[in-house]
């Protein structure tokens, strides 16, 4: 049985890939600091295929006692899911709370560095797997994407970096980019359930489900085979966006 270390875990497309993950015969590591929603899902799936790693990713001291305190079973770890990660304050850059900026940096840069070094060892040992949830906002700039935008660029290329450094070892690695998937994701950027409904309205936009799929199938494709990056978006959402500024008129 194959297990996977999923980030984020307790909502959204972590708690949807557990859930796939273990459908499909593997044992999760699933992640995130509200306890009560990892218990959910141990008590869901099963305490021989879920093991709830209760930290918050910023706090290194925390994620290397976590990762130390592997039960047995949970620890030969072949696929690393970075998931974990949000986006803060939906304004423009010269209205953004710099509090904001730097829980973005710390949570979908700096934890998502950390974590990937500290389980590298481990996934070179097994020939395994990392998958990392990047962003279209990492390719396509929109108005209010700036810090978030920048945290997911880097997610994009460190992920693609990783699969040169990992050159002949076996790993394989893959950078996910998915357009607008509907999660909580969307109520911590704008604060506002009514904000988060508006986005969302008439879009029909991807599920948690889609996504989780879509790691499921490339963890699960042959280890010979590479998905470098995907990009996925619902059908309503594109990437027009250039904009221009009239003077006079
Ligand atoms: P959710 O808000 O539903 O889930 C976010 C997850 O990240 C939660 O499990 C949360 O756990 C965890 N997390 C956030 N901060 C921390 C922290 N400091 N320590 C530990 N865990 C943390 O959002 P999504 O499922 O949509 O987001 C997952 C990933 O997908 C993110 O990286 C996001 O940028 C990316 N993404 C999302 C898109 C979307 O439209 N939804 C589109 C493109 C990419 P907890 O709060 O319990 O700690
Ligand atoms: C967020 C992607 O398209 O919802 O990572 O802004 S989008």
């Amino acid at each position: 049985m194959r297990t996977a270390f999923v980030t984020g875990a307790t909502a959204g497309i972590g708690a949807a890939t557990v859930r796939t993950l273990v459908a499909s015969g593997w044992r999760c590591v699933a992640t995130g600091r509200r306890a009560e929603r990892l218990e959910a899902l141990v008590a869901e799936l099963g305490a021989d295929k879920v093991h709830p790693a209760v930290f918050d990713v910023r706090d290194q001291a925390a994620m290397e006692a976590a990762i130390a305190g592997l039960p047995e079973g949970f620890r030969d770890i072949d696929l690393l899911v970075n998931n974990a990660g949000l986006a803060q304050g939906l304004t423009t850059a010269q209205e953004a709370d710099l509090a904001n900026w730097q829980v973005m940096i710390d949570t979908n840069v700096t934890a998502m560095v950390v974590l990937t070094r500290l389980l590298l060892p481990r996934l070179i040992e097994r020939k395994g797997a990392i998958i990392a949830i990047g962003s279209v906002a990492g390719s396509y700039i929109y108005p209010m994407g700036n810090v978030y935008a920048g945290s997911k660029a880097f997610a994009n290329h460190f992920t693609l970096a990783l699969r040169a450094d990992l050159h002949g070892t076996g790993v394989r690695v893959t950078s996910i980019e998915p357009g607008m998937v509907e999660t909580e994701f969307t109520l911590v950027r704008t604060g506002s359930q009514q904000a988060s409904d508006d986005l969302y309205r008439g879009v029909d936009p991807m599920t948690a489900e889609d996504i989780a799929n879509t790691i499921r199938w490339i963890a699960e494709l042959p280890p010979h085979l590479n998905i470098n990056r995907i990009e996925l978006m619902p059908v309503n959402q594109d990437f027009a966006g250039f904009r221009v500024a009239r003077e006079n008129c």
